[in-house]
């Protein structure tokens, strides 16, 4: 998608702190973290949100999980454990429509 800030992201056309790239997926520190890491782990396949997501998406959002393990316990090395976080759509507080997991840790975290 053209105007996703997102998709631009994983593009490089916008500059970001990036962890981790593959094929499919990209990963990069949040702007405002809100953790002492927090990352942001997204597909460079342009989907809107875990709400727009169909039974094709499965195998992507299987292996996104799975990214997402590999980045937070090889990269960030939050073997100790770390919390993940979908938000979806505005009620859910997402600001961002490109789809995207939280890794957030590096601190105990109160529920
Ligand atoms: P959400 O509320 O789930 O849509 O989270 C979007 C997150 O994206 C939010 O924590 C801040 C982060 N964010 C927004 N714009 C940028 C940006 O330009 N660069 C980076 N690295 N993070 C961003």
């Amino acid at each position: 998608m053209t105007d996703c800030l997102f998709c631009k992201i994983a593009a490089g056309d916008i500059p970001s702190n990036k962890v981790y790239e593959d094929e499919n997926f990209f990963a990069f520190h949040d702007i405002h973290p809100k953790s002492p890491i927090h990352v942001l782990v997204i597909p460079k396949l342009h989907l809107q949100s875990l709400a727009d997501a169909t039974e094709q998406d499965t195998a992507l959002l299987g292996l996104m999980m799975d990214r997402v393990r590999h980045i937070a316990d090889a990269e960030l090395k939050l073997g100790v454990g770390y919390r993940v976080v979908i938000n979806v759509r505005e009620g859910g507080g997402q600001e961002v429509d490109h789809i995207h997991v939280h890794i957030l840790g590096g601190k105990k975290l109160p529920f």
